[in-house]
């Protein structure tokens, strides 16, 4: 795939002499899509990065702001549908008007900042977001921060074992890539994930972040995890919307209106939409790559022992002391 086939933010056109030089102090490296820049300790695109200053420089927060953040493939997408269907719920619509998730792909309602909202500008129109604004990142959480100050705003993190990870984010590069499930496309996937440099890399670094950021303030920041979303959906979605400050009421408890919103966010109902069959985010990627098989443990049809037990040294290592487990 060529420069120019490359979604928006994977490539280094958007940066002006100025920034290459500042650029160009940073340690960087290569990988099979492009050049990667280390800043504050986590790896990017350029034209991610420049985002990421972008945002730092020009983000302006609002007390009531929401971030959806994550390490890339592990349920984002999922969170996002949830969140907006929790809040969508306290909203007046008319049944005419359709659900905001039958009218846009959950990327498309709740953009990432430093890939979309930031990309181009640090002063973007950000008129269309009433209040709570809902943004996402996958940058870590010192590197969200910057800009938030004192200002407090709700987080949620959804973490996911780093086999199921690796897999997902195999089968999407393959499906960008236009490439049957590529055998050396996992093994360098594999490669990058333990070494920690990758897009966003080191996970444990974005994972460790937030995992502490919800310790030490847990009013401010949720950690889920992907693997309790799918065993106790309920029980789940029920901590988010009190999270949010949007509990359930016992009469919506009553009406189904748990079960409703699960079933709205399923994998099966939003991959089943037109909007997600057909549609493409605003960085050209189609929207049905979003979705998948949406298991717990499928890494196990494809990793060898000997990918596992990499997987398990790295990770050993990585969390050792810090109290986190998968
Ligand atoms: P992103 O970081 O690029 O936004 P993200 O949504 O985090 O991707 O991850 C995609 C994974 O979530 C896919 O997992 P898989 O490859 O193992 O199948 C995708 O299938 C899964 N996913 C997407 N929507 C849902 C959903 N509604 N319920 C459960 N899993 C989902």
């Amino acid at each position: 795939m060529s420069e120019k086939e490359l979604p928006d933010h994977l490539r280094e056109d958007y940066l002006s002499e100025e920034t290459k030089t500042l650029f160009f102090a940073l340690p960087s490296t290569k990988d099979f899509l492009g050049k990667l820049y280390n800043y504050q300790g986590c790896w990017y695109y350029p034209n991610t990065l420049l985002g990421v200053l972008n945002f730092q420089k020009g983000f302006k927060p609002q007390e009531t702001d929401i971030v959806i953040a994550s390490f890339p493939k592990s349920g984002t997408t999922w969170l996002k549908a949830l969140t907006v269907a929790l809040l969508e719920r306290s909203k007046n619509s008319s049944s005419d008007v359709p659900h905001p998730l039958q009218s846009d792909n959950p990327h498309g309602l709740v953009p990432f900042l430093e890939t979309n909202v930031y990309l181009n500008s640090s002063t973007p129109d950000l008129t269309k977001f009433s209040s709570p604004r809902l943004f996402s990142t996958h940058m870590p959480l010192h590197t969200l921060k910057v800009p938030f100050k004192d200002s407090p705003f709700k987080i949620v993190y959804v973490c996911r074992n780093v086999k199921d990870v690796l897999v997902s984010q195999w089968y999407f590069r393959c499906a960008y890539l236009q490439k049957e499930a590529d055998k050396s496309l996992l093994e360098s996937s594999l490669d990058s994930l333990c070494s920690g440099v990758g897009y966003f890399g080191p996970l444990w670094e974005n994972v460790l972040s937030y995992w502490r950021g919800s310790l030490e303030d847990p009013e401010h920041v949720l950690f889920m995890r992907y693997e309790e979303m799918k065993s106790e959906p309920a029980a789940q979605v029920k901590r988010l919307a009190e999270f949010l400050g949007c509990p359930f009421t016992e009469e919506e408890e009553e009406g189904g209106s748990v079960d409703k919103i699960l079933e709205l966010c399923s994998l099966r109902s939003l991959s089943s939409m037109e909007i997600n069959k057909t549609g493409k985010t605003s960085n050209n990627v189609h929207h049905s790559n979003f979705f998948r098989k949406g298991e717990v443990g499928d890494s196990k049809n494809h990793l060898t022992p000997e990918m596992e037990n990499k997987i398990d040294t790295i990770i050993e290592e990585k969390y050792k002391g810090s109290g986190f487990k998968y």
